[in-house]
C-alpha cells in the first residue's frame, strides 16, 4: 500500500502553537487525517498506549510509523505524501527559497523567538493561574541552569524586544515589497507556516503584545499577512470540514492494524554517533529531546540511524510501533540499567 493510502493520526490539543503548524500544513495540502485530542498536561494515556514516553505534542502517525517533532512530521509528509493536483505541494522550489524556508524555521524555533513569545503570556491568563498546569510546565522545562541573570522587572520588556525584532525583520525584508506571501507565491507555502506560527499565536492572545509596541500600526505588512494567512487557512478548513476525532483506543487500533509507511532502514556503523557509542542495529537505546521534555526518554530497539533521523522499535501493551525522531534537537544513548542519563 502506498504511504499516502495509510491512515494518518494526529495527537494534539487545540492550544498547542507547535501542533498548529502541522494542522495548517495538513489543511493547506488537504491531506485527510483523524485527530486524537489530548489534554494540555500529563498524563496522556492515549500516547502511553503505544508504549511512547515522549511527552511533547504534536505526535503524528502514518500507518504504523510514528513521528515525533513537528519538523520531522512536516518533512515526512512532504516525502511520503507526494504532491498532486488534489494535494498541492507547499515546498519551496529554488535553492534561495529553500534556504529562506529552512532559515525561518531555525529562526523562529532555535533563536529563542518561540521561548521569548511564550514568556510574553500575560499572568492574567487563566492557564497561568492553574497550579496543575504550572507544575506540569516546570517539569517540562526542567530546572533552570542557574539563577536568571535578567532582572525580574526587565524580563517581559526583554522578551517583547526580541519578538518585536523578529516582526521588524519580516516587515523590512521578506514582506517589504508588499507581496502577499513570503516566497511571492499565489498562496501560503511552508515558508509562511515557518514564519507565521509564533507570531499568529502570540498576537491572538489578549494582553500578550502591547499594541503600541508590536501592532498593525508599526508593522502593517506583517499584521495584514497574519490576517491573510488566518483567513486562507480558516477558509480551507471550513470547506474540508472538521477532521474525525477518535478516542485513544481507536487511534491505537488504527495504527497497530496498519502496515509500515517506510522500509525498516539500517544503521551505518560509520555514522559518527554510532561509531562513538559503538551502536549497531538491534541495540537497546534511549532517544530523547535536548531542549524541553528531556526527562521523558524513549527506550527501544535501534532500527535505523541516519543524519536526519533515528528510528527505534517501541513495544506497547498491544504491539510494536516504529518511532522516528529527528537528529536535530534530539540525542540518543546506549541503554544501560544503571545509566544516569
Ligand atoms: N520541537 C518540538 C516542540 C514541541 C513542543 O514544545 N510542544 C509543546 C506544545 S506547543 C509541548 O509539548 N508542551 C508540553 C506538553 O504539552 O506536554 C516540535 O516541533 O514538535
Amino acid at each position: 500500500m502506498a504511504p499516502s493510502d495509510l491512515p494518518i493520526v494526529l495527537y494534539h490539543y487545540v492550544f498547542s502553537p507547535v501542533a498548529r503548524r502541522v494542522v495548517w500544513y495538513l489543511t493547506l495540502r488537504r491531506i485527510p487525517y483523524v485527530q486524537c485530542m489530548q489534554p494540555n498536561i500529563l498524563p496522556r494515556p492515549d500516547v502511553a498506549q503505544l508504549g511512547i514516553t515522549y511527552r511533547r505534542i504534536p505526535i503524528l502517525s502514518i500507518g504504523r510509523d510514528v513521528y515525533l517533532d513537528s519538523r520531522l512530521i512536516i518533512r515526512k509528509l512532504e516525502e511520503l505524501y507526494p504532491p498532486s493536483a488534489a494535494h498541492p505541494s507547499l515546498s519551496a522550489t529554488t535553492g534561495d527559497q529553500k534556504a529562506i524556508e529552512r532559515l525561518l524555521d531555525f529562526f523562529m524555533t532555535d533563536s529563542g523567538i518561540f521561548r521569548a513569545a511564550s514568556s510574553c503570556l500575560p499572568s492574567t491568563l487563566p492557564v497561568m493561574k492553574d497550579q496543575a498546569f504550572l507544575k506540569d510546565r516546570a517539569e517540562f522545562a526542567g530546572p533552570p541552569a542557574s539563577k536568571p541573570i535578567v532582572e525580574k522587572a526587565a524580563r517581559r520588556p526583554t522578551f517583547l524586544t526580541l519578538v518585536r525584532d523578529a516582526v521588524e525583520l519580516l516587515e523590512t525584508t521578506v514582506l517589504a515589497d508588499g507581496r502577499d506571501w513570503v516566497l511571492n507565491t499565489s498562496g501560503p507555502m511552508l515558508a509562511d507556516i515557518e514564519a507565521v506560527w509564533v507570531l499568529k499565536w502570540i498576537a491572538m492572545i489578549p494582553g500578550a503584545l502591547p499594541k503600541d509596541f508590536i501592532g498593525a500600526q508599526q508593522f502593517p505588512k506583517v499584521f495584514a499577512w497574519i490576517d491573510r494567512f488566518t483567513k486562507t487557512v480558516d477558509g480551507i478548513s471550513k470547506e474540508l470540514g472538521k477532521p474525525e476525532a477518535v478516542k485513544g483506543d481507536q487511534a491505537a487500533a488504527k495504527i497497530l492494524n496498519s502496515t509500515y509507511a517506510e522500509p525498516e532502514g539500517t544503521v551505518d556503523g560509520r555514522e559518527l554517533v554510532a561509531e562513538a557509542l559503538g551502536l549497531k542495529k538491534g541495540d537497546t537505546v534511549k532517544v530523547f529531546p535536548t531542549d524541553s521534555g528531556v526527562n521523558h526518554k524513549e527506550t527501544g530497539t535501534l532500527l535505523s540511524l541516519t543524519s536526519k533521523e533515528v528510528v527505534i522499535e517501541v513495544e506497547g501493551p498491544n504491539g510494536v510501533v516504529r518511532v522516528h525522531s529527528p537528529r536535530h534537537g534530539f540525542t540518543l544513548s546506549k541503554f544501560s540499567e544503571k545509566a544516569s542519563l
